[in-house]
């Protein structure tokens, strides 16, 4: 028997309301996902809901995918494994963006050294560490410098395993292997991909003994990392608008990273002139109230600074002996997830040159890119046009002797000692001593700051005939 008319027109009326329901349900639900994706969450949202800034630990995920978190566009940094491409095939490739090589420094002395090792190496030697605070204005964030012992603060700070008593100190660089503990020299390789290289000079030693050629001494770098778990940097751009890079050691960091190109729209990422993080002023709780926020990008507040929701933030993670590459003037931010050492160093690779004196002519000359420049490459300081700073570099014979070398391709891992120009440790320790010792003192120092200058001097020095011994490689001892 059919259905009566009725009920089958009322039938198909009530399929005909259930269908269009469902389909409305379903593009409700779809638009809701693409809502939440889309848009940043409120702000600090992630903060509130972990109830801290803990970043999560990233570096997984494919080459280009983008994820949305912290209401940030992040995108995976692109990873290699170490051994797997040329230096010159690395910068032809990857030059102009940031890229981490897995397991490049896993053949370095230092990586396997372990706390103890370093510690026995290094544990007379004066490092500064500085407290993270989200009011400071200083670079990345960081405020509070103390000195102390390497020994003490490895102790306290970092193997302590956090358990409350002590603040979370970091010890974010400012001071370079060559005046920290020169034995590092023999641990602390510079990889093959950045050991070609224009470096920051700190000072032009000139010895007849050494045959009368200049060397380039460079005290200040590689400068030494050492934190516990926790400890961060803020965003920051490193003066002189050159690459940078990074080889950790031990433990677990996170990059987060802005390029160039990004930041060139954007007020609050500008920062070509000035190195203190960019701060806004918003309304309060209060009426007439107002407070100022410093940039973060552990914890962006996107209604502060909303051009960090417009930019591609690159993350990933680093392990022990792994290597980080920055084109020049790339934004970046750095997280510790576990107690972690690293070096990193700031210099300029021949494949670069072009990128640099692009970014330092826009810049306005900004940073003290002009005077790296000049200073490092020895030419004449009155650089005033794109052109002045392109042949500065160019026709400087140390930049050439560098390019020659990246064109024949002799390109390897090197000691500190030799990216001077020394043949070994010894005379490269002592023209560093004798270099520091001559350097005049702040004369703001009183009595206390002299004598600590000393006993620093002292250590130092006293390093120099430190003898190296091949081993094997030992396990990690903690
Ligand atoms: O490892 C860190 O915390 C920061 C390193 C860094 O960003 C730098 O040396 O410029």
């Amino acid at each position: 028997m059919g259905v009566p008319y009725a009920r089958q027109r009322s039938g198909g009326r009530i399929n005909i309301i259930i269908v269009a329901l469902s389909v409305f349900a379903l593009a409700s639900l779809c638009f809701l996902r693409w809502y939440r994706g889309a848009r940043p969450p409120p702000r600090r949202l992630s903060g509130l809901i972990r109830g801290d800034d803990t970043p999560t630990d990233s570096g997984e995920g494919s080459p280009g995918e983008v994820q949305r978190r912290d209401g940030l566009h992040i995108v995976p940094i692109t990873r290699i494994p170490a051994g797997s491409i040329s230096v010159k095939e690395f910068f032809d490739k990857h030059g102009d963006e940031v890229v981490i090589v897995e397991g490049e420094a896993r053949s370095h002395p230092a990586f396997g050294l372990g706390w103890q090792g370093l510690k026995d190496l290094c544990g007379g030697s004066t490092i500064e560490t500085t407290t993270y605070s989200e009011t400071a204005a200083d670079w990345a964030g960081l405020e509070d410098t103390k000195k102390m012992k390497l020994a003490t603060y490895i102790e306290r700070h970092v193997l302590s395993g956090g358990g409350g008593e002590e603040e979370l100190r970091y010890a974010s660089g400012g001071v370079g292997i060559p005046e920290l503990c020169p034995p590092l020299d023999h641990f602390a390789k510079i990889p093959s991909f950045v050991s070609s290289a224009l470096i920051p000079v700190d000072q032009v030693y000139n010895n007849a003994t050494e045959g009368g050629e200049a060397k380039y001494l460079q005290q200040g770098q590689p400068e030494v990392f050492i934190g516990p778990a926790g400890t961060k940097s803020e965003l920051h751009m490193d003066s002189m608008l050159i690459p940078f890079w990074m080889v950790v050691y031990e433990g677990k960091k996170t990059f987060r990273t802005i390029l160039y190109n990004e930041t060139r729209s954007s007020q609050a990422l500008s920062f070509y002139e000035d190195q203190d993080r960019p701060s806004t002023t918003i309304r309060s709780k209060g009426p007439g109230e107002e407070e100022t926020r410093q940039l973060e990008v552990w914890n962006p507040d996107l209604e502060a600074f909303p051009d960090l929701a417009d930019v591609t933030v690159h993350e990933g993670t680093l392990v022990g002996g792994d290597f980080i590459y920055l084109p020049p003037a790339t934004l970046h931010a750095v997280y510790n997830h576990e107690r972690s050492w690293a070096v990193s160093s700031n210099s300029l690779y021949p494949s670069t040159f072009d990128k640099f004196v692009d970014v330092c002519h826009e810049t306005d000359f900004g940073l003290y890119c002009k005077e790296f420049a000049t200073e490092s490459a020895g030419c004449d300081p009155d650089v005033e046009t794109k052109e002045d700073l392109r042949s500065c570099l160019l026709d400087s014979p140390l930049v050439q002797r560098i390019q020659k070398e990246y064109d024949e391709g002799r390109l390897r891992d090197k000691t500190l000692h030799e990216m001077s120009g020394f043949d070994s440790f010894e005379p490269w320790c002592l023209a560093n001593c004798e270099t520091l010792r001559e350097s005049p003192i702040d004369p703001s120092w009183g009595y206390d700051e002299i004598q600590e200058h000393d006993e620093v001097l002292e250590y130092i020095c006293s390093r120099c005939d430190y003898k190296h011994e091949q081993r094997g490689r030992k396990p990690h001892l903690l």
